[in-house]
């Protein structure tokens, strides 16, 4: 599950990716398969797409995107006259708004169209994009047919593009696919803004709690503190700072509660008992898992903790390589409120700054931290290691919020998550 529909992002914000190529290599075949949707005909004729065909989606984890699937056009289609000449014309046009052009190719092995020999036509278009400083990503379709020439591969590599082996039919080599698109993405598409100031609004008051304990930095506040200030001052909206011992007192002295309450995750339990039910609460671990990383698939990654037997092996990921202090949240609480939730003896393997195993498959669960002093294509694309490898990804207040019994309350700000969770676990069936 990592595409749904999603039509509320204006068409210009989302990402455009053209698909181009020859005709018959299976450019839509490759974009309903990454959609897992029929959003373009699909046939053995050459010249079956002729008109760009635009699907806006929710592609996970990139966001909000716009696939584009263009006319095949070739020697061939440029032959056919002036019906040719216009198609060739509509897939320029397409390629003019294009943000990651994916160039899909043949096997090149046999005759006709479809069989994909690389030829001056695909040079020429990789020359365009190249004009256009286009990120480029060459895919080779159809590679349960044939896999490509290797020394093309190379060459192509040598010239720093991307290159892809893929099968629509088989499915081969889409997560790679994701990946590609994704290490193309330009920098301001992926660090999307939102930490918590939309979630307020302005002229609203969030309350945030930061307690001041052993492991809190001397004289300061951390990354994610500070951010989620200055993301509320810039969204005009009101900000309250207090220690978990004053919450209560703090909500008593307004006149009307607020918008929001952001609590560090150790503090869960008390401020969960301290805030009124009707007052939605969260905590900055679970909104760094939607600014730096893919909430939805965080989420889903904590409900794995269902299935969690006795010596299962739990990577704790740290992105940060801190020294351990005191009642280190990665070695010492993580590990005992999710041994108390689940009952059973699990093995926890702790991983620390760009450590992060090649072969995941020893894992049952990934608990990653929120990952502050990343950038999110960093995240993302470790994300994306976890879901190759089919191994589940959460992170570090998810997984507090699962253990403690609280987490359809801490996910109550975020409707899209909440309701996934609700329909993973049955309706609300658990905490
Ligand atoms: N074996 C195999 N066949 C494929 C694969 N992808 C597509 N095809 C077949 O190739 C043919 C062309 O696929 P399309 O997706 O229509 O190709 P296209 O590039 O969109 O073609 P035009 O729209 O004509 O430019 C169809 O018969 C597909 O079933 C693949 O990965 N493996
Ligand atoms: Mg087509």
């Amino acid at each position: 599950m990592s595409t749904t529909p999603m039509s509320t992002t204006p068409k210009g914000l989302r990402l455009h990716i053209g698909f181009f190529g020859r005709r018959n290599v299976g450019k839509s075949s490759l974009l309903n398969a990454i959609t897992r949707q029929q959003v373009s005909i699909v046939s053995e004729i050459a010249g079956t797409t002729t008109d760009p065909v635009e699907k806006p989606m929710e592609l996970l984890p990139l966001g909000p995107v716009l696939f584009i699937d263009t006319a095949g056009i070739d020697e061939e289609s440029v032959a056919v006259g002036s019906l040719g000449a216009l198609r060739v014309e509509k897939t320029r046009k397409a390629l003019e708004r294009t943000e990651i052009a994916v160039l899909v190719a043949g096997p090149g092995v046999g005759s006709g169209a479809g069989s994909g020999q690389w030829g001056e036509f695909e040079e020429s278009l990789l020359r365009d994009f190249s004009a256009r400083q286009t990120p480029t990503l060459v895919v080779f379709n159809k590679s349960d047919v044939a896999p490509p020439d290797p020394a093309l591969v190379a060459h192509l590599r040598e010239a720093k593009l991307l290159v892809v082996e893929a099968s629509a039919l088989t499915g081969q080599g889409l997560p790679e696919l994701r990946e590609a698109l994704l290490e193309l993405a330009p920098p301001e598409f992926i660090d999307s803004p939102a930490i918590v100031g939309d979630l307020v609004g302005p002229g609203e008051l969030a309350v945030l709690v930061v307690p001041i304990d052993k492991e809190a930095p001397k004289g300061r506040l951390i990354l994610p503190q500070v951010q989620a200030i200055r993301d509320l001052l810039d969204s005009d909206s009101l900000c309250m700072v207090v220690k978990e011992r004053e919450l209560r007192s703090a909500l008593d002295r307004l006149t009307r509660p607020p918008k929001l309450v952001v609590t560090d995750s150790q503090a869960f339990l008390k401020v969960a008992a301290d805030t009124p039910p009707e007052v939605p609460l969260t905590s900055f671990s679970i909104l760094m898992a939607r600014f730096k990383g893919d909430l939805t698939v965080q989420v889903e990654g904590a409900l794995a903790i269902e299935k969690l037997r006795s010596g299962d092996r739990v990577l704790i990921a740290e992105a940060c390589t801190h020294h351990p202090i005191g009642e280190d949240i990665g070695r010492v609480k993580i590990p005992r409120w999710l041994t108390q939730y689940t009952g059973v003896k699990l093995e926890f393997v702790p991983m620390q700054g760009r450590d992060f195993p090649d072969d995941l498959a020893d894992y049952k669960l990934v608990i990653h931290c929120g990952a502050c002093m990343w950038n999110r294509r960093q995240m993302l694309s470790r994300i994306l290691s976890c879901q190759r490898a089919g191994v589940p990804i959460t992170n570090y207040g998810l997984t507090i919020a699962y253990s403690l019994g609280i987490f359809e309350r801490a996910l109550e700000p975020f409707p899209s998550a909440q309701a996934r969770y609700r329909a993973l676990s049955g309706a609300g069936r658990k905490a």
